[in-house]
């Protein structure tokens, strides 16, 4: 190929590392990338965000994403690791741009991408010859070869010659500490060959495991596979605890049972509902995109409509318990231990736990909580703080809700402390 091929001047660049890279969203994913492209030995990586705090936290060192050390990034910042709000500007002098903007859902529950459409017109409006483009944010099939695909060309350049488009699944998995950014398979789909050979050959400069499909709707798909398998099996087991409590059998020993069986078999256990950014969102992508094409996803909506009513299953299970004890849930004081969406972390999006809090407000109760990890909550117009003091809150609470099973809580002294405990975890030890 010709020295001014694009495609062979990109393998260059990634090859000796002179590529510049442009990370459009330093969040939880695009900071961890843009640490692994710097620390693999790229001269320049550039992490480009709105929001001037975070970008003003890394000039100065520092690391707002519990997997990243603020070593890492003060060794690296001003180094090869650079940052930027100027998107047009950065993106100009780019050969890679890759996309990690969130991707939630709106009021009604279909997939919001005004990040994501924003993020792809900065790069239309700076787009170059030469250039890769990774669109890594969870979104429904189509999205890089319907929506980004045409939105490039019409700068009058062709994917797969001149410019290069892939999508690659982030697979971050916040706090896990076995599994990190350059130790996790990366599946890469391209809207062509070349263009997936193009993607490859970057990913594998900083990344192990370098796994290419066929096109970028199945990198799409793969990754929506790979949450909507959770939260099919984590709404299956939550249904078995539904049908076990019913039976009056105890659905953690069924578990524990099930999960001897050395094949065949993938453990989930039920809780007080799904939360996080990921599992209770992105299979609503794949529902939304098929209902455009008259196809209803039996299995994501069942999935969802079983996670959303644990709250008020668990709701009612407080109300039950207070009831045995002679006490109203009006009136009566709940504490409830954990409002993160899982154990260990500090993050609350979609946490069940809030809407388990504001149930059992609705229903009249005086409802506290405790969360070594979460400070305050904001949900529904109301502000909580967490008990300064868990054991006098312990001692105050009428019933106890355990929604969050923390490693940091003393799990036997709780149970002899709490007067009554709702334990939606197993948390505590078997009574
Ligand atoms: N949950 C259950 N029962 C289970 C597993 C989870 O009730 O058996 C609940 C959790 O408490 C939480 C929600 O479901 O509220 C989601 O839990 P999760 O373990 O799936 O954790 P997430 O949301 O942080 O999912 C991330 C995902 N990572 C990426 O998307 C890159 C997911 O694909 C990972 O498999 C998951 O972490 C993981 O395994 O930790």
């Amino acid at each position: 190929m010709a020295r001014t091929d694009p495609h062979a001047v990109l393998l260059h660049k990634f090859a000796d590392r002179s590529a510049h890279i442009a990370i459009l969203g330093m969040g939880y994913v695009g900071l961890p990338l843009a640490v692994a492209f710097a620390e693999a030995g790229f001269t320049r990586v550039t992490g480009l965000d709105i929001d001037a705090g975070k970008l003003a936290a890394l000039q100065r060192g520092e690391s707002y994403v519990e997997d990243i050390s603020a070593e890492r990034v003060a060794r690296i910042v001003g180094v090869n690791l650079f940052t930027s709000s100027d998107f047009d500007a950065t993106l100009a002098s780019a050969d890679v741009a890759i996309i990690c903007v969130p991707t939630p859902l709106n009021k009604t529950r279909d997939p919001d991408i005004r990040a994501l459409t924003a993020a792809s017109e900065a790069i239309a409006r700076a787009l170059h010859p030469g250039m890769l483009i990774s669109l890594e944010s969870t979104t429904y099939p189509g999205t890089t070869d319907e929506l980004l695909r045409p939105m490039f060309e019409a700068r009058g350049l062709r994917a797969g010659q001149d410019f290069f488009l892939v999508f690659s699944p982030e697979r971050i998995d916040p706090g896990r500490k076995d599994f990190v950014v350059e130790t996790t398979p990366k599946i890469v789909g391209g809207v062509s060959p070349a263009c997936c050979e193009v993607g490859v050959a970057l990913y594998r400069q900083a990344i192990r495991s370098v796994v290419a499909v066929s096109s970028s709707q199945a990198a799409e798909m793969s990754k929506l596979l790979e949450n909507t398998f959770r939260a099919v099996n984590i709404a299956l087991v939550n249904e078995i605890a539904l049908m076990c409590d019913k039976l009056g059998i105890d659905v953690w020993e069924v578990i524990d049972a099930a999960a001897t069986k050395p094949y065949g078999f993938m453990k989930f256990t039920p809780g007080p509902g799904v939360g996080g950014h990921c599992i209770p969102l992105d299979p609503h992508y794949l529902s939304w995109k098929l209902r455009t094409l008259n196809y209803n996803a039996r299995f994501v909506q069942l999935a969802d409509e079983i996670n959303s009513g644990m709250p008020a299953y668990w709701v009612g299970k407080v109300q039950d318990a207070l009831n045995e004890h002679e006490k109203a849930i009006k009136g009566s004081r709940v504490l409830v231990l954990g409002v993160a969406y899982k154990k260990d972390i500090d993050d609350v999006r979609e946490s069940p736990a809030l809407d388990i809090i504001e149930l059992l407000r609705q229903k009249g109760a005086r409802v506290s909580y405790h969360d070594p990890h979460v400070p305050r909550i904001d949900h529904g117009g109301v502000t909580l703080r967490s008990e300064p003091d868990l054991a006098a809150a312990l001692d105050a609470a009428d019933c106890v809700v355990v929604v969050t099973d923390h490693s940091a809580y003393d799990w036997p002294a709780i149970a002899r402390q709490a007067r009554l405990v709702v334990d939606t975890r197993r948390a505590l030890p078997r009574a």
